[in-house]
């Protein structure tokens, strides 16, 4: 009881902190005379500019047509998809639809291909057009970002996507067949064998149906490994498995590298298997999850584990391959650690000697040491949880905690040997010294503040074998009073920092409107190589081949077979062929469009009014939707890009006969 209290005293202390978020108005200093030209001088002193102000202007300022040195692959959070941002600009590029349908890009209106993509996200028979992104993960070869793919989960509904880089589009979406809901996801591994998720809050296999009195006996989690494909670009789920593991509400995961490979990682924040109950008498969730003071870093050796299931160690749940949680303990896939408790982030160092566990309700981050991990495994130093599963002795395996502030979360790393840890209820960036085997060498060198309560950060390549260090984004869950207002419902504030120097310098914010943005990952701009237009004329961007319903130009048709309607379209500036449609209620209609123009940037749009169908046809792409004929009447269909001086004309007219 006495430990409750001290539990809702500490988060009644997080929440005021939250509300009071240090919202001091900086000083400025004023700019020395002689210090830019006349004319910029006036400009800086009209505006009230400071040297800082200005330096951070100039490092920031993209000149009309430059191009940035680094993309940001930010998660849209509830907005469901991943938006890429120039670095250092901060200038939004593209709002990738992923788990939610977008008309622009013509996903999920229609077009015959994404809503296949999105229907394979259903979860049973209902059609899931939601989601809420966390983690992007990029494509690594060695450990480093290789620039091809990119990966994302959907925590509401435990599912990842696959988006390709070389046209920005998403090509498929899997759904786990055993959890309702993942977090730890998505993390690659060092060579992108696989993709790793983690469930969040625990349900019964397959979510069925257990009452909340059989927690400990039925519920469970489980970390599923995604083989991915590079060859097919696709995750290819009769290769992939899973490992069960206890309901212990498993949080953020990293995969090991380096001296670290073959390993990952996971947190869990609900050891007590606390199940709520607050209107009957029971804590909030929140402190009932909370009471012990330790919780369990998830260690497993995927490797281990992928031979375990080449060695058929498996059963199949729900058409997933499980390895069951007493396999996984007694063959040594999974092992425990302490950590202290409510952790969140768990990052590896770039040599992949060390792990990185922040705890929300420690000011210290607990770093363990990967050999400390193997010579306790060596050793048996363990006893067994509940489960049987074997939890590591502590001060074995833990190297050293570093006091950085309050409500560390995430950490990235840069090439100079500092780690940055994102600290929540500071609203402030530690930036502190990887000390290696001695355990006082690992120190705080600064904290830089940011506005406000920062969640994830992201540094240029900062979880990779090779950060590039110079950028680091702090994803701010609060924006405050930083921004013109817009209502209640604020922007998310994306900050840049210098971290080439020290100090740390803020410079630059970013009020971004769009959902919001857990993690993000930014790699160098010139490792990814989009391609203008696509292959061909008649290219089937998601199956990546030619369309066998690619149409030339004079070949557009229309063909009926019984109340069957097939029509073969082209556009091209300013005209979509057919111009005329002439159906039957009721008619079934397969429509193929066929962008036949080869120019950078020539797409054609396509909104079928009333019938709710919106295309995007980007140059060389062939595109089907389908529809029925169901109300009769006159309708338009029209260009939806301005594609030319004529785009108003480029339309047509379906007529459907009653
Ligand atoms: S979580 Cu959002 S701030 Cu989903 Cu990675 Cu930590
Ligand atoms: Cu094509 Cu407007």
């Amino acid at each position: 009881m006495k430990r409750l209290i001290l539990v809702s005293v500490v988060l009644l202390l997080l929440l005021s902190a939250l509300a009071g978020c240090a919202r001091k108005k900086e000083q400025a200093t004023p700019l020395p005379a002689g210090a830019l030209p006349a004319d910029a001088m006036a400009i800086a002193q009209e505006r009230g500019l400071t040297p800082d102000d200005i330096a951070a202007a100039l490092k920031t300022y993209m000149p009309s047509g430059k191009w940035d040195e680094y993309y940001l692959f930010s998660s849209g959070g509830h907005s469901g998809n991943l938006i890429v941002i120039g670095v250092p600009s901060m200038r939004i590029l593209k709002n990738i639809a992923v788990f939610t349908p977008e008309a622009w890009q013509g996903y999920g209106y229609g077009d015959k291909a994404t809503e296949e993509i999105l229907d394979a996200g259903n979860v049973g028979d209902v059609k899931i057009r939601m989601g809420d992104s966390h983690h992007p993960a990029l494509s690594e070869t060695n450990g480093d970002y290789d620039g091809q793919w990119v990966f994302i989960n959907d925590k509401a509904n435990a599912r990842v996507a696959v988006i390709d880089l070389r046209d920005f589009r998403t090509k498929q979406i899997v759904k786990d067949p055993n959890i309702i809901s993942n977090h730890g996801s998505t993390f690659v591994t060092p060579n992108t064998e696989y993709v790793i998720q983690g469930t969040q809050y625990a349900t019964p296999l397959g979510w069925d149906y257990a009452p909340l009195s059989e927690y400990k006996e039925k519920y469970r989690g489980v970390i599923t490994l995604w083989k991915f494909d590079r060859e097919k670009g696709r995750i290819v789920p009769e290769e992939s498995f899973s490992i069960e593991v206890p309901p212990y509400w498993q949080d953020l995961c990293d995969a090991g590298k380096l001296a670290s490979d073959g390993w990952a990682f996971c947190n869990s924040f609900n050891t007590e298997l606390f199940t709520g109950g607050n209107m009957q008498g029971n804590p909030q969730f929140e402190s009932g999850v909370s009471q012990r003071d330790m919780d369990y870093l998830h260690i497993f050796n995927w490797r281990k584990a992928a031979e375990v299931v080449a060695a058929g160690k498996y059963e199949v749940i729900n058409g997933m391959r499980v390895i069951r949680l007493p396999t996984a303990a007694a063959e040594g896939i999974l092992f425990f650690a302490p950590e202290p408790k409510s952790p969140h982030g768990v990052d590896v160092t770039p040599d992949g000697q060390y792990v990185v566990v922040s705890g929300k309700l420690d000011p210290h981050v607990t770093v363990y040491s990967m050999a400390k991990i193997e010579k306790a495994i060596a050793d048996r130093n363990w006893t067994l949880d509940d489960y049987g599963v074997p939890v590591l002795n502590y001060d074995a395996v833990m190297h050293v905690q570093v006091e950085l502030g309050l409500g560390p979360l995430h950490t990235q790393f840069d090439g100079q040997g500092y780690a940055y840890t994102s600290l929540f209820l500071d609203s402030a960036i530690a930036r502190w010294k990887l000390g290696g085997d001695d355990p006082a060498a690992w120190t705080l060198v600064e904290k830089t503040p940011v506005h406000y309560n920062v969640g994830h950060i992201a540094a240029a390549e900062g979880d990779t074998v090779n950060p590039d260090g110079k950028y680091l984004v702090a994803l701010n869950k609060w924006a405050v009073d930083r921004f013109l207002p817009v209502g209640p419902l604020l922007p998310q504030n994306l900050q840049l920092l210098d971290i080439s120097g020290s100090p740390v310098k803020l410079i630059y914010d970013m009020p971004m409107g769009i959902g919001e943005p857990h993690y993000a990952q930014m790699i160098k701009a010139d490792k990814l190589k989009p391609l203008n237009v696509y292959p061909q004329v008649g290219w089937d961007a998601i199956e990546w081949k030619p369309s066998p319903y690619a149409t030339k130009k004079g070949e557009e048709r229309i063909e009926r077979n019984g109340n069957h309607v097939t029509i073969y379209s082209t556009s091209i500036r300013s005209h979509i062929t057919p111009d005329r449609v002439e159906l039957k209620k009721g008619d079934h209609v397969t429509w193929h469009i066929t962008n036949v123009e080869t120019a950078h940037d020539a797409v054609h749009g396509f909104q079928l009014g009333g019938q709710n169908i919106s295309l995007s046809i980007e140059p060389g792409a062939t595109v089907t939707f389908e529809f029925v004929a169901s109300q009769d009447g006159t309708y338009a269909y029209y260009c939806t890009e301005f594609c030319s001086a004529l785009h108003l004309e480029m339309m047509g007219y379906m007529l459907v006969e009653p």
